[in-house]
């Protein structure tokens, strides 16, 4: 039996649930457990029997993986020390975070998976039953041995990813960790229809989601992106772009929501829009008479294609999310090498205008960038303060993801001490503390004139007002004090204030 335990907080699990049907495909047996752990947690919270019941579903593994991805490296770690204590199994790390820094996981992890695993954990189980030891030659994975670590080479990437089988959603295989009382006291528990229907994330709220991804891979090279660190590791062994099949993916979906009555399906490919036109025709006319289900998709602007779009839309598109990252365009192309524009913006927002009411798009931005000029956030301001209100907005903080550009910029400048910290240690306390305050406040200001104009600079100007404006520059806060003030808000700054312009007609 083959144990594969996914800390991701969503239940997706889309790289790890392939391995296990791979495995499956090829007479092994496998068990899945998807453990929700809270991503970016220092310290991992874990009570002493929730550690004990996984490591007694591990109890009869020949082999245990974990997919790891950076901001729940401090769950990894916890673990897969509780496993060295109390099991006798080999431990294989994969995902994200382990392909970038396969050398520090190994500190924990005997077998680290560099790259994607199909093929590697199937290679390395069916020689661990064949000869009973683990072999040490199974491209792309790491060993650690009693001679110290031994690195493998990376195979061909798999061009016909159609190859392999949809991911495993066999319940009858699958646990949960899950702690609330109306489940009992365990926290390992079977999977049943009604708890992956309840974890799984939905369209709009209510509408519980089936997310799979139709290619692997992306044609742009952002900074702050794995993808971009992915196409270097991958340099030389061939197209880094796969597209599956139109024909699998209908396939797969149909059955995927027939079987579970999903209500929404999510496509999580990074650019749809990479799908040519006759592609985008199979897809929508398929999709339309075969599944028929309410659908959200995601790409990046230069990408955008309105023909395409309306095929998509017509089939039951309901939900667009686009990388935005920032409205300024030095900022865009030059620190996150996006080779995009301000004016590309124009027909999507033109098209987004004649579509119906219920018709959502969300824009993606990148905060706390401590590179980024107060200018550039101001493009991004006024942006989102012209947007209509159709149009949502998500805001990310920029996180350090080891193999990035942007990691290694601020692994030298200091800004991050290790990987580790990379995915935890840079939020919005480390963003204040590296950024002048007076920046954010100038940024508040400008937002706050807008909506208020003359109103608000008397106001805020008044002489009277002057020594409280000094003090609060001068406020050096305590972490449970600021930690209220961005959560209260700063975080909500955004939407709040939009709404006020929107409604006060600025
Ligand atoms: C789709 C996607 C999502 C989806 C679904 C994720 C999921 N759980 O499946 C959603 C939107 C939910 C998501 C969320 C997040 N994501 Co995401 N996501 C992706 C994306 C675009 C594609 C992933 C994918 O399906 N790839 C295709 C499959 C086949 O590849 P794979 O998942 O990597 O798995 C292969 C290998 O990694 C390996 N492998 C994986 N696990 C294991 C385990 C073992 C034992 C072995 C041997 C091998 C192995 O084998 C797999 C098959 O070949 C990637 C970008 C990318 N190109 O990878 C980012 C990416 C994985 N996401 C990332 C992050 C950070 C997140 C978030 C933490 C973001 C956040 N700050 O909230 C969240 C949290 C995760 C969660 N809640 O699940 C980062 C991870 C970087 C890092 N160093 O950790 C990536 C790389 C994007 C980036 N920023 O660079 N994500
Ligand atoms: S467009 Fe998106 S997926 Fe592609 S490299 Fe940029 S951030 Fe990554």
């Amino acid at each position: 039996m083959i144990s594969l335990i996914v800390l991701y907080s969503d239940i997706t699990c889309y790289g790890p649930r392939l391995i296990s049907s791979y495995l499956k495909a090829n007479g092994i047996k496998t068990q899945m457990l998807f453990f929700f752990a809270v991503p970016g947690a220092r310290i991992p919270m874990l009570s002493k029997e929730k550690f004990n019941e996984v490591v007694s579903f591990c109890q009869s593994s020949e082999l245990i993986g974990l997919s790891v991805m950076s901001p729940y490296l401090s769950y990894a770690q916890a673990l897969t020390t509780r496993f060295k204590e109390m099991l006798d199994v080999p431990v294989v790390w994969g995902g994200a975070h382990p392909t970038f820094e396969p050398e520090s996981c190994l500190k924990y992890a005997d077998i680290v998976c560099v790259g994607e695993g199909e093929n590697a954990m199937l290679e390395l189980v069916v020689s661990m039953a064949k000869y009973g030891t683990v072999d040490h030659t199974i491209k792309n994975l790491w060993f650690k041995t009693a001679d110290g670590i031994v690195k493998n080479d990376i195979r061909p990437l798999e061009q016909n990813i159609d190859k392999f089988p949809a991911p495993d959603y066999d319940l009858k295989s699958q646990y949960i960790c899950r702690a609330k009382k109306k489940y009992g006291s365990r926290h390992v528990l079977q999977m049943t229809r009604q708890l992956l229907l309840e974890n799984s994330r939905g369209l709009r709220g209510d509408r519980k989601w089936y997310a799979t991804t139709t290619s692997r891979g992306c044609p742009q090279n952002c900074s702050f992106c794995a993808n971009s660190a992915s196409k270097i590791l991958y340099r030389g062994k061939g197209k880094f772009n796969r597209k599956r099949s139109v024909a699998s993916v209908l396939d797969e979906i149909e059955d995927m929501t027939k079987t579970f009555a999903f209500q929404a399906v999510c496509l999580s490919d990074e650019n749809l829009f990479i799908r040519n036109n006759e592609e985008i025709d199979l897809f929508a006319t398929g999709y339309k008479k075969r599944i028929g289900l309410p659908f959200y998709i995601e790409f990046s602007p230069q990408l955008f294609d309105p023909q395409k779009a309306n095929k998509l839309i017509d089939a039951g598109c309901e939900v667009f999310q686009i990388g935005v990252q920032t409205a300024c365009d030095k900022t865009n192309n030059e620190l996150y090498l996006r080779k995009q524009t301000r004016e590309q913006f124009d027909p999507i927002l033109s098209f987004l205008k004649n579509q119906k009411a219920e018709f959502r798009t969300y824009f993606d931005f990148i905060l706390m960038n401590p590179w980024e000029e107060p200018a550039s956030l101001l493009d991004s301001i006024k942006f989102i303060l012209s947007l209509d209100d159709n149009i949502s907005i998500v805001m990310y903080p920029l996180t350090f993801f080891p193999g990035t550009q942007l990691y290694d910029r601020a692994m030298q400048e200091g800004l991050v001490g290790d990987s580790k910290q990379s995915a935890t240690g840079w939020g919005p306390l480390r963003y204040i503390q590296a950024k002048d305050i007076e920046t954010i406040l100038f940024l508040i200001v400008y937002v706050l004139r807008k909506v208020m104009g003359a109103r608000f600079s008397r106001w805020f100007i008044a002489p009277a007002l002057r020594p409280r404006l000094l003090s609060f520059l001068r406020w050096k806060p305590n972490r449970v004090a600021l930690g209220f003030f961005l959560l209260f808000f700063l975080y909500p700054f955004f939407r709040v204030i939009k709404r006020y312009c929107l409604k006060s007609g600025f």
